[in-house]
């Protein structure tokens, strides 16, 4: 299986990637961002216990986000492999999947992580929330402290799987196409 964890900050580009990735190599997308704002618009007790988190750029609770993504590895039993998209987040997230991907049988193939510097992050987030009606693009302090929770609880991430050799850095500006081969380039020599 070919399971992939795409990462870096918000607005790096970690959605757009993702959906040329799974038509390239087959794969299936599980974002907690997409699933998240999935269970706000149906109105269910975790999307409504969820909402104020997300709405303030905070990270939603560990065992929350832990959950949903084990019913969702359970619900694709014949999956080619996978790409986590905004997920793990932290620590304990990122132990939770190991431990869940190794009771299939499988494990992490690599983390690719795009490089976007934060002038850019805020630019593209803004542009963003004109159109996208997301609470948490419109407004310049919330994307701030998006962009602190990523730096203090997410980015160390990079040293958990850098320590199992699997951290690959991605220049994240440039093209959309651009990026995108350079994150083939990475995916097909492993
Ligand atoms: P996410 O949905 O993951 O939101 P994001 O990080 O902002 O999205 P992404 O990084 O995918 O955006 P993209 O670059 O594609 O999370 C939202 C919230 O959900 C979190 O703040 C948190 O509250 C909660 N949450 C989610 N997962 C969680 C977890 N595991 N644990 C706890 N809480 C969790 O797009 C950005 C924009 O850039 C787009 O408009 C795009 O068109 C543009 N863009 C992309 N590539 C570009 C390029 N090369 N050039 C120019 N523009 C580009």
């Amino acid at each position: 299986m070919l399971n992939l964890v795409l990462f870096g900050p918000p607005g790096a580009g970690k959605g757009t990637q993702s959906n040329l990735l799974i038509e390239r190599y087959n794969l299936v997308h599980l974002s907690t961002g997409d699933i998240l704002r999935a269970e706000i618009s149906e109105g269910t007790k975790l999307g409504l216990e969820a909402k104020a988190l997300m709405d303030n750029g905070d990270l939603v609770p560990d065992q929350v986000v832990i959950g949903m993504m084990s019913s969702k590895l359970e619900n694709n039993p014949n999956a080619n492999g996978f790409i986590f998209d905004g997920y793990p987040r932290t620590a304990a997230q990122a132990k939770a999947l190991d431990s869940l991907l190794d009771e299939k049988g499988t494990s992490i193939s690599a983390m690719l992580s795009l490089k976007v510097e934060d002038e850019e992050l805020i630019r593209r987030l803004l542009g963003r929330g004109q159109d996208s009606g997301r609470v948490d693009d419109q407004n310049q302090s919330i994307i701030a402290n998006r962009i602190n929770e990523y730096n203090n609880k997410t980015a160390p991430l990079k040293d958990y799987y850098s320590n199992q050799n699997k951290l690959s850095e991605v220049e994240g500006i440039g093209s959309i196409e651009d990026i995108a081969d350079r994150l083939n380039e990475v995916i097909d020599a492993l």
